[in-house]
């Protein structure tokens, strides 16, 4: 599926999901977030409070921290996702198991308004809606941002979410099941 152009001369602004529960939770957060304003091509704006957060998923774990991160960018979705690939691997992240503890993960949530499918790059990113871990600290930067598939915004996805799971879901809230 072809990408989006990038607006003409523009940048993309870009939110992202940091992640760690491995290790110096927070250095990794802060080193990840430095090194992701070093790459070209990225303006980096900042990242949210840093949450302490239930493992969800996965394996027996110990508590994350998570954070969410702002940028915009001339480069595409996919060379932007490289990079952050490249960030990981040199903070320690080893794939082993699915869900497993990390020093870091960085996931790309959104990239302007594109909708991106291309094997292992899917944004915005599939499961953001469903956690809370995402939503929370999202907010805090990106209240208005609107969710380019659910058409709604940050906020609005998150009081669904906090409805949902304190089960006082009404019936124009969007369903799902459990
Ligand atoms: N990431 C996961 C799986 N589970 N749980 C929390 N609390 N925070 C995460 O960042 C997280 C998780 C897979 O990326
Ligand atoms: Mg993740
Ligand atoms: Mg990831």
């Amino acid at each position: 599926m072809a990408e989006e152009e990038l607006p003409p001369g523009g940048k993309v602004p870009v939110f992202l999901g940091l992640g760690s529960n491995l290790g110096d939770r927070r250095g990794f957060i802060e080193k990840a977030a430095s090194m992701i304003a070093e790459i070209d091509g990225v303006e980096w704006k900042g990242l949210s409070g840093l949450l302490e957060t239930d493992p969800v998923g996965g394996p027996p774990q110990g508590d994350y921290l998570n954070a969410a991160g702002e940028l915009s960018t001339t480069l595409s979705c996919r060379e932007l996702f490289g990079n952050l690939q490249e960030i990981e691997l040199k903070l320690g992240r080893v794939r082993k198991i699915l869900n497993g503890p990390r020093t870091i993960d960085l996931d790309i949530l959104l990239f302007g308004d594109s909708v991106i499918e291309e094997g292992d790059l899917l944004v915005p990113h599939p499961r953001m809606c469903e956690r809370s871990f995402v939503l929370e600290p999202l907010c805090e930067i990106a209240p208005g941002v609107v969710h380019p598939c659910e058409g709604k915004t940050i906020a609005q996805l998150l009081v669904a979410l906090r409805k949902k799971e304190t089960g006082t879901a009404s019936s124009d809230d969007e369903g799902g099941g459990m």
